[in-house]
């Protein structure tokens, strides 16, 4: 239920026999130990044995979860992927295949059904990319690993649980290299707590074919986090000329008529409808689309609350449902900059004398007024965004 990648894993020998012998010595005793946790957890003797049976260390996990090198990717390039044309018509064939499905799981949750399959799309490619690892041998390696060890181990305690339970049976327990299983990709503490069995059978099967168990517990869980049917995630926007960036941002919130008195229009010209509360966020500043975007903008969020996946859902969602591509777009190559290109940006700013109150690569309010005062002194929309032409600019 965050951001990671679909990569079927295999097993991977380290290339020194004798380190690889020594990290399987090291990685059973670890288990050992592990042991009494898990009992003290819950968990019995019986299912930690058919668990653990066959369970093996899995250095291609640690490989990946070591070397996600920080990577920003531009946000145009994002969305030709998130909301591609093929992704958008087999999102429409789904609809159609699973119509039945997909109306029950609507009535049921008031979640709109387009929306669950967009996130079926994303997580999975519509089931086509579950992950195939054995999810035992995958968390206990990155639990051993240490890196993140308690948050495996809490991730791991939990599928072995859904073991006990007998929703599955062991040989089907399987994930992504980083422990998201299933079609919209839950993690199993996500699982334990939302999961539902929507067919009936007594058993929630996310892993099958049948996507129907999974398709409801996504459900459930934007349900849980208060998801209104009919709200949009957001609507695209034009802002009027001078307006204030200020006011950018989703710890800004206001009515639509407040943001309609502010000069703020649909792309249609019109004000946007009274959806509820919304808050204006332009991602790439001043030069790229502009969104009000809704309390369900948040409920999305709350499966990864990267605003790069939020609006790559939403927008999915929306393609599926037949509207067009947004108006404005995201301009090719802008990306977000990477921590060491925000410090130096705050560092160049407070040397040309625009002070950002300090250098801790974090673009907050200070360091987005001394964007502003910059952009204002070189005659540039002063919208705040900390972008790489900007620090080319400063360069
Ligand atoms: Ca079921």
């Amino acid at each position: 239920m965050y951001r990671r990648q679909f990569i079927a894993t295999g097993l991977v020998s380290l290339g020194v026999a004798g380190s690889a012998s020594a990290q399987a010595n090291a990685f059973a005793n670890w288990v050992t130990g592990f042991r009494p946790r898990a009992r003290a957890a819950g968990i019995s003797d019986r299912t930690i044995t058919a668990a653990f049976d066959g369970a093996q260390y899995l250095p291609d996990s640690i490989n990946r979860d070591r070397n996600q090198a920080e990577f920003v990717r531009p946000l145009a390039e994002y969305m030709a992927t998130a909301a591609s044309d093929a992704r958008v018509s087999n999102g429409r064939s789904m609809m159609q295949q699973y119509a039945g499905l997909l109306s029950r799981v609507q009535a049921t949750f008031g979640v709109d059904a387009n929306v669950v399959t967009a996130i079926w799309g994303m997580e999975s490619n519509y089931g086509a990319r579950r992950g195939d690892t054995p999810l035992i041998s995958t968390l206990a390696t990155l639990a051993f690993d240490g890196r993140r060890g308690r948050f495996f181990e809490q991730q791991l305690v939990a599928a072995l649980g859904i073991l006990q339970n007998g929703d599955v049976a062991p040989r089907n327990l399987t994930g992504s290299w980083a422990g998201a299983m299933g079609h919209t990709q839950f993690i199993p503490t996500s699982y334990q707590a939302y999961a539902v069995d929507f067919t009936g059978d007594g058993r929630r099967d996310i892993w099958a074919d049948d996507p129907s168990d999974a398709l409801a517990s996504t459900a459930a869980y934007l349900r849980r986090y208060g998801w209104q049917q009919g709200q949009p995630w957001g609507v695209e926007v034009r802002l009027p000329p001078g307006f204030d960036f200020e006011q950018t941002g989703r710890a800004v919130k206001r009515s639509p008529a407040a943001w309609t008195r502010q000069g703020v229009r649909g792309v249609d010209g019109q004000p946007v409808p009274n959806y509820g509360e919304a808050s204006l966020i332009t991602p790439t500043g001043a030069g790229g689309p502009a969104f009000l975007v809704f309390r369900n903008f948040d409920v999305i969020g709350r499966y990864n609350n990267a605003e790069a996946y939020i609006i790559g859902v939403g927008h999915l969602a929306d393609r599926i449902r037949g509207m067009g591509p947004f108006q404005t777009a995201f301009p090719a190559g802008e990306r977000g900059l990477l921590r060491a290109e925000r410090v130096e940006l705050q560092q160049r700013l407070t040397a040309a004398g625009f002070s950002t109150q300090g250098v801790d690569g974090r673009i907050g309010p200070n360091s987005r007024a001394a964007i502003k005062a910059y952009q204002r002194s070189r005659g540039i929309v002063p919208d705040g965004y900390a972008s790489v032409s900007l620090l080319e600019r400063l360069r």
